[in-house]
């Protein structure tokens, strides 16, 4: 049996968006190529060039059609597409009704994210044959291994996953998760274009000269933050590699692909003292030669001087500390996150003490945010010595506390609200106020966040003078590779 996995291209404001692995599949593609299918995979995003498509929009990877042809070409028996973001739903759709359109007989399955929060509404949408809910190697490998024998998708039963039975909705909810995640063989990168990635990397975090690949160590977060929703996917509880298992797979990736930069990108990846203290030691042991960064966020709970200190030993280049809001009030009862900001403070300030790079990431426009509490989440980001900021509009994603809180309180009416959601591009999605509240506007949001980047750069700028000449240099490369 051929399977054929593939992630939708995506659109982006810029043309030089960096491409990522997408790990799901590649998860995927391991387990199954383990189990001896034969396995081809496609990124969507990676699989064609990048097209602007108006003056601020830009077509990142093949078109639907063209991507549905390559999926084609390779033969499969049965296709996995696969929706890891919201923001990715409509070339998603686009993508899948092409590839139907060419080849109807071709069953295919989905899952990632997005499927996962919305599963009837995508199911009654598109005639896919079932949806994978959440972590997906162990359903996805008893569904193949059923359709192998029987030649039929066969969902009954399994755990994790959801269909039609004529019109009528079933589901089989996800209660199985993987608690030994050394079970799972690392993703399958030799079946992606990884010199795509390595060449088409930087971005926010880095600079345009990086190699950048990216690994993740764990699955799901302890903490219950009201705006994530990695719980519907990941379960409640951390999972997570021995140090030992990721250990060996930097030492793979770094001697097959040789990267300048790796990126942690776990949910949760500092939340183990123990596990973490093994990774950097064994790092230095093994005297495997790279700088690492943590492009998601780490919660600054989780870190200490000492630690920070062997971290930077083993080649930690920047942190990026995801603190959401500097207001004391809306850190703990609306985001209610953890976070001490004192604590946040002081492990800035480490970071700049011991020479790793560390950047602030914020939320504006949470239900209960005004225009002070912004500004005194503002006044604090001032106050540390960041080297730079990530200001993001808080988007209620459906399946998370926020967006039932912005339903109770009238701020959203949820038919209305997911359907304009489903609309959204990624750039939209990233830059758009989806609610307002008595206290905050979409207009005055959209202020905010300019208000936010502007005075930090002001103050960057101020303190390190060499990052505005950088910061020149960088847009006039840009301008002239668009204009190319
Ligand atoms: C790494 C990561 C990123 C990376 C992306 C890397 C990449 N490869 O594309 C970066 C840093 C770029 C990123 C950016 C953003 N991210 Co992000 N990201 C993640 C993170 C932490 C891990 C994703 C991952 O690699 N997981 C590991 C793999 C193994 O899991 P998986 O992808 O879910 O795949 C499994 C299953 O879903 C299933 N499956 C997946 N596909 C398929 C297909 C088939 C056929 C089947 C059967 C099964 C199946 O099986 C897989 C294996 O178990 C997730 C959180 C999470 N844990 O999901 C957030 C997450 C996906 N991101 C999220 C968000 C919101 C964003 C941003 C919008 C944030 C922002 N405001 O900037 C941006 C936008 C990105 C964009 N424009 O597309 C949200 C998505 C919510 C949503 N409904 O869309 C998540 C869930 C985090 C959250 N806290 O809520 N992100």
């Amino acid at each position: 049996v051929k399977i054929c996995l593939a992630t939708p291209p995506f659109t982006s404001n810029i043309p030089h968006e960096p491409l990522n692995l997408p790990m799901g599949i590649a998860y995927l593609a391991s387990v199954l190529e383990k189990n001896g299918f034969e396995v081809a995979a496609f990124d969507g995003s990676a699989a064609g060039p990048v097209t602007k498509i108006s003056d601020n929009r830009f077509h990142v990877g093949a078109t639907p059609e063209d991507l549905a042809r390559q999926i084609i070409e390779t033969e499969p028996d049965i296709i996995g597409l696969s929706c890891p973001f919201t923001s990715r739903y409509r070339l998603f759709k686009e993508t899948f009704i092409a590839l139907k359109k060419l080849r109807p007989d071709i069953p295919i399955v989905t899952g990632g994210v997005h499927p996962n929060l919305f599963p009837e509404r995508v199911l009654r949408e598109l005639d896919v044959e079932a949806i994978v809910l959440g972590e997906g190697e162990s359903t996805t490998l008893k569904l193949m291994q059923r359709f192998k024998e029987s030649g039929k998708i066969d969902p009954e039963g399994l755990d994790g996953i959801a269909w039609l039975n004529g019109d009528e909705f079933k589901t089989n909810p996800k209660t199985e998760f993987e608690f030994n995640l050394d079970k799972i063989p690392p993703p399958a990168r030799h079946l992606f274009p990884m010199k795509k990635y390595l060449g088409r990397s930087g971005g926010r975090w880095a600079g345009p000269h990086e190699r950048i690949l990216s690994i993740v160590t764990s699955r799901s977060c302890p903490s219950r933050c009201t705006f994530c929703c990695v719980h519907a996917s990941m379960g409640k509880k951390w999972r997570f590699h021995s140090a030992e298992y990721v250990l060996n797979e930097i030492e793979d990736l770094v001697n097959t692909y040789n990267p300048t930069l790796v990126g942690f990108e776990d949910d949760r990846f500092t939340w183990d003292r123990k596990r973490l203290v093994a990774i950097c030691e064994g790092i230095i042991d093994r005297g495997i030669k790279f700088k690492w960064y943590t492009p998601n966020g780490v919660h600054v709970n989780d870190l200490d001087e000492e630690l920070l200190i062997l971290m930077k030993k083993s080649g930690c280049k920047s942190l990026n500390l995801a603190i959401e809001s500097g207001d004391p009030y809306i850190l703990k009862h609306v985001i209610k996150k953890t976070t001490k900001l004192d604590k946040a403070r002081e492990i800035s300030f480490l970071c700049k003490k011991i020479g790793i790079k560390n950047n602030g990431y914020f939320i504006v426009g949470v239900p209960g945010d005004s225009d002070k509490t912004i500004q005194t989440s503002l006044d604090y980001c001032l106050s540390l010595p960041f080297d730079g900021i990530g200001v993001f509009i808080a988007t209620p994603f459906p399946g998370t506390r926020m967006f039932d809180t912005c339903v109770e309180n009238g701020y959203i009416e949820p038919e209305s609200y997911v359907k304009e959601f489903l609309e959204a591009d990624d750039p939209d999605m990233l830059h758009m106020p989806l609610f307002e509240t008595p206290t905050m506007s979409r207009e005055r949001l959209l202020e905010w966040e300019k208000e936010f980047n502007d005075q930090f750069m002001k103050g960057l700028y101020k303190r390190q003078p060499i990052v505005r000449l950088k910061a020149v240099a960088r847009k006039f490369l840009n301008k002239v590779k668009s204009l190319k």
